[in-house]
């Protein structure tokens, strides 16, 4: 190489490194992004694929750190978090927040939708709405990934809601301390990351869940019993704060929707796989997993039936709308 090639290679590498020093390609930003449940949950992982999705779509302008177990934000308070822009992005259960608009809990009626086809379609049938709650609440969802259908953990035979009297009772949102209180148990709100504890202290004998919280806690070391009621299948929501997605390019716009669509498709696929897997589980680490007894069923139908009543007056004409939508498909 010549001096002089030398000499202008150096300047024209100085000056490409002050002109990306001043004026940087992108302004990476890292979005944290709370989650309530453990690591090796399909939502999570499912979150974490969407994670990179998003990542890899911008280039690396946004990097979305996942923060799984309530490490970052407990469950209860992820939603406030990004209300309020503490954090950019993050995963709730929507349904722990049908006190502030009874169109949250739309996933928690009793026998309303207890399969995994019924949960798309009640989904499509309340998702405008629940959208445009979320937005007069400073949030944009993403996309929206069920449960397993919810049965119930006791550790004991349970054939009738007579049996459950004074029964200890986890419960995760209002309807299933609503339930509790209809079947004469005694309902203590835990978030899904304290159930481990709280079975083997016996702060709880019983609570109604999916078969995969259950396996994610190791229920079997405390409970016996699974009944699969198939109650309903709530959802988990994953949220951006609507100031923090007003300031993003449509470009950007279009990687989050894209990799949300994926996610939506990806997680639902996820969570039956995982009803399987974690009822299996239960079995095989000694748990009695079966049907409800005909009185139980017929028992906890009245339960629904009061249950659903009572949320129909609540969401009004809004929630008896979405219903009636659901039913017609
Ligand atoms: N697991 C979560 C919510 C519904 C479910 O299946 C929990 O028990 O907290």
């Amino acid at each position: 190489m010549t001096d002089l090639l030398k000499t202008t290679t150096g300047i024209v590498t100085a000056a490409l490194l002050a002109a990306s020093a001043a004026t940087p390609a992108f302004a990476a930003e890292k979005w944290d992004m709370p989650l309530a449940y453990p690591a090796t949950n399909f939502h999570s992982e499912n979150a974490a694929v969407f994670a990179a999705c998003v990542t890899k779509g911008t280039g690396g302008e946004i990097e979305i750190v996942t923060h799984p177990g309530g490490s970052l934000f407990g469950g209860a308070d992820i939603k406030r978090a990004v209300q309020t822009g503490q954090v950019p992005i993050g995963e709730r259960l929507l349904s722990a927040h049908a006190n502030e608009d009874p169109l949250f809990g739309i996933d928690s009626i009793p026998f309303l939708a207890t399969s995994f086809e019924d949960s798309v379609n009640l989904w499509k049938a309340a998702q405008g709405a629940v959208e445009e709650a979320l937005d007069g609440q400073n949030l944009v969802l993403l996309y929206s990934v069920p449960w397993p259908p919810q049965g119930m953990y006791f550790n004991m035979e349970v054939n009738s809601v007579d049996d459950m009297k004074g029964v200890k009772f986890r419960a995760y949102n209002a309807a299933t301390a609503k339930l509790a209180e209809l079947t004469g148990m005694l309902p203590v709100q835990i978030e899904a990351a304290e159930v481990s504890q709280a079975f083997a202290t016996g702060v709880a004998q019983s609570m109604i869940s999916s078969g995969a919280t259950g396996y994610d806690s190791k229920l079997w070391e405390n409970v016996s019993h699974f009944y699969e009621v198939d109650a309903w299948l709530p959802r988990n929501s994953i949220m951006v704060n609507k100031d923090t997605w007003a300031g993003l390019d449509d470009a950007t716009r279009k990687v989050f929707t894209d990799c949300a669509a994926t996610a939506e498709a990806e997680g639902l696929q996820k969570a039956k796989d995982y009803t399987t897997f974690t009822l299996d589980g239960l079995k095989s680490n000694g748990m009695n997993v079966a049907k409800p007894s005909d009185k139980l069923k017929s028992d906890l139908a009245v339960v629904g039936e009061t249950m659903t009543g009572e949320w129909l007056k609540a969401a009004g004409d809004k929630g008896k709308a979405i219903v009636d939508a659901y039913k017609a498909m």
